[in-house]
């Protein structure tokens, strides 16, 4: 009772061998958002950037942490793609249309701290007001 693991693996592993010339640059700078659906539309922008190699937006810190190829793009072409998107960074304010089209949920407070530290105030118990 041998089962016949005749899997032909014809994977091949493909090395993605990294060159020394990238020029791997990591920044990380603060982004308003509120949830996760922030966090998905956020890191899209981002992702979409020429030359990004990881784009992560963190929730509670409200801060993206990007890792990018310094050869191919800088800073501003996140904060610029993000803004686009219609979220605030620390640099640039989120495009005014972008921001209407969004989920209520994600219209975020555009005096809402960015780029904290990590402790979330303790306030917070995301008790929504149902008028
Ligand atoms: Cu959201």
């Amino acid at each position: 009772m041998s089962c016949k693991h005749d899997a032909k693996t014809k994977m091949e592993t493909v090395e993605h061998v990294q060159s020394d010339e990238l020029s791997r640059v990591e920044t990380a700078f603060g982004v308003r958002g509120n949830c996760v659906m922030c966090k998905q539309t956020i890191e899209k922008a981002a992702n979409g950037v020429e030359g990004v190699i990881t784009a992560t937006w963190d929730v509670n810190r409200k801060a993206m942490t990007v890792v990018f190829d310094g050869s191919k793009t800088d800073e501003m072409a996140f904060h610029n793609a993000i803004a686009a998107s219609g979220y605030d960074t620390e640099r640039v304010a989120g495009n005014e249309e972008a921001y209407k089209n969004l989920p209520e949920c994600c219209q975020y407070d555009h005096a809402m701290a960015m780029n904290q530290s990590g402790q979330v105030e303790g306030d917070n118990h995301a008790e929504h007001n149902h008028e």
